[in-house]
């Protein structure tokens, strides 16, 4: 039996003046909390450095080009990783021999911006990186709205798909936060064999372009993750930045959830929390290779519309 003991490492809020070495001695503490409860994993949030700052209209704003003080959105993005303040994460990791996935704002080295994840083994190498694909929000600055959500203007949609990779024992994949939402996510990664989906999210409970939803942020966030688990044969481990971080209430609700779809653990607070469930692999097969045998029963010549298609066309 492949069995993996995995920590979805929820992050309470992280403030905006709070310092990088502050929030990775965070970290630390929940490696140190998930190594020492026998983990070999431990997940953690998306922008797990730093504040959710798309909650702000950090620039001059007006237009399409991002110009004005860039000095502290730019504070934000992490232009090498490891870096200086986050070389202790990677080296008491590899010390503890546990892997762990991070999520970051990455800045490249020709100034683009990506929501980026970063996925380590246990030995301290980087297996891969993952960078958000469906990226939710606005563009430019809503003044009107209580907080902004103006990742569409401080991240890139990526190019590079979803990529999955032979690492932990198993096949293993990463997402975030709105990619979680979209079926499509897990099954690229399901029809590359995925049985682990690390899924990183901040999520505002309040949801200004239609407020009757707020209530239900929780039932959603469950909702398709569950689902994606169960139609890919996959365990799925959704991980939050949540609690009330600068004003903004955040969901929290991190699980680990298992093939069958059933929530195999789940968080009580909206802190920082180990979520911990010891995984087994070998479950995926009864979904894989059972009800969800894609290449026994999928039909792809009658979905041609999901990918020729991008917005819905009524009759
Ligand atoms: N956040 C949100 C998410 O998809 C959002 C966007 C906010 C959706 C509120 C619905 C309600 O969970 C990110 N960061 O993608």
């Amino acid at each position: 039996m492949r069995t993996l003991r995995i920590a979805a490492a929820q992050l309470g809020p992280i403030a905006r003046d709070e310092p990088r070495s502050e929030v990775v001695a965070r970290l630390i503490d929940l490696l140190h909390g998930a190594a020492e409860a026998g983990c070999q994993l431990v997940v953690f949030p998306e922008l797990a450095l730093t504040t959710f700052f798309p909650r702000w209209h950090l620039d001059d704003g007006e237009g399409d080009e991002i110009t004005g003080d860039l000095t502290e959105l730019d504070s934000y993005y992490e232009t090498s990783m490891p870096n200086a303040v986050t070389q202790p994460l990677f080296d008491e990791a590899q010390r503890l021999g546990v892997g762990f996935s991070l999520g970051y704002a990455e800045m490249t080295s020709d100034g683009r911006r990506f929501n980026t994840t970063i996925l380590v083994e246990r030995d301290g190498s980087v297996v891969g990186h993952y960078r958000k694909v469906h990226i939710p929000g606005h563009e430019t600055h809503e003044p009107e709205r209580e907080f902004q959500h103006l990742e569409r203007r401080y991240f890139e949609e990526s190019q590079e798909g979803f990529g999955v990779y032979s690492a932990f024992g198993g096949v293993v994949g990463m997402a975030t936060c709105n990619d979680r939402r979209w079926p499509e996510t897990y099954r690229v990664m399901g029809l590359q064999g995925v049985e682990l989906i690390m899924i990183g999210y901040n999520t505002p409970i309040y949801y200004a372009p239609d407020p009757g939803q707020n209530l239900l942020q929780g039932f959603h966030n469950h909702l398709v993750m569950q689902a994606g688990a169960y139609q890919n044969g996959t365990w799925v481990v959704g991980v939050a930045k949540g609690g009330t971080e600068e004003g903004v209430e955040s969901l929290a609700q991190s699980a680990i959830i298992a093939p069958s779809g059933q929530i195999a653990a789940q968080a009580v607070t909206t802190g920082d929390e180990l979520v911990i469930a010891t995984c087994d692999l070998d479950w995926c097969k009864q979904y894989k290779e059972t009800l969800f045998d894609f290449d026994r029963y999928r039909r792809p010549e009658m979905y041609g519309l999901i990918t020729s298609r991008k917005g819905a066309i009524s009759p």
